[in-house]
């Protein structure tokens, strides 16, 4: 998978070079490149933004750096054919809400770009222009505000370059997890098997295999519909 991320703020990312996706990288799974806007523009100041039409706090990104850049970033060797065609990611508080199934999603994409706003955000013609070059998605990590787009990149990089085939060493440890199943995980333990006066639950010495994973499922059950009842059906929300 190749993505390309646009930021005026690029070192963020240098994060990405750590642990899983930073080998990732080096074995040539992920390719990523991070890509200052800056270098589309022209003027001596390098500028990216300008103040908004129909006045307003704060400041809005001028289009023209980013026309340029999503032009050269969009153009594939084999440009219009549809496999070819990037998915352009603008991430936003307005946009749709990324979850795992969005993770999943993405995953399979050839080519990723991500367009890291700034300020009070983009002009809006950015978004149609970017509809002729490939498929635009406006994604929002949840209902809170961040200074920008550069660290929900992060957590959405992570969360789909994980899924790519030979990013995770081991499949299995990916699919035990909070959200693959629509439920949130059951509790870990590990040695000692007393800690603090804080006994391991019985069940898990016991060595059966089937009453362990029923005890685990009872505990996914439980715990989802004690902190998230929301990610459950209406009929399973309450114990009785
Ligand atoms: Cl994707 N961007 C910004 N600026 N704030 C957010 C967000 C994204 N998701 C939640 N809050």
């Amino acid at each position: 998978m190749r993505i390309d991320v646009l930021s005026i703020f690029p070192s963020y990312f240098d994060g990405l070079t750590l642990s899983l996706l930073g080998k990732a990288r080096d074995a040539g799974i992920l390719d990523l490149h991070v890509r200052d806007l800056r270098d589309w523009t022209s003027d001596r100041h390098r500028t990216v933004d300008d103040t908004p039409y129909g006045g307003g706090a704060g400041m809005v990104m001028k289009p023209e750096p980013w026309g340029l850049a999503l032009d050269e970033l969009a153009a594939a060797p084999s440009a219009s054919a549809d496999a070819s065609r990037p998915t352009i990611i603008f991430p936003s508080p307005a946009g749709e809400v990324f979850t795992q199934a969005t993770a999943r999603e993405l995953s399979s994409r050839q080519h990723l770009i991500f367009g890291c706003g700034r300020y009070e955000g983009i002009d809006e013609r950015v978004f149609e222009y970017a509809a002729d070059l490939g498929e635009v998605r406006l994604i929002s990590l949840g209902d809170y505000v961040l200074n920008g787009g550069e660290v929900a990149t992060m957590a959405m990089i992570e969360a789909i370059g994980r899924l790519i085939p030979g990013v995770v060493g081991n499949p299995e440890s990916l699919v035990e997890e909070s959200h693959e199943d629509g439920l949130l995980e059951y509790p870990s333990y590990t040695k000692p098997s007393s800690w603090r006066d804080r006994a391991v639950p019985d069940v898990l010495l016991s060595g059966n295999h089937a009453v362990i994973a029923s005890w685990r499922r009872d505990q996914q059950l439980e715990r989802t519909r004690r902190r998230r009842p929301d990610l459950l059906p209406e009929e399973d929300r309450s114990e009785s």
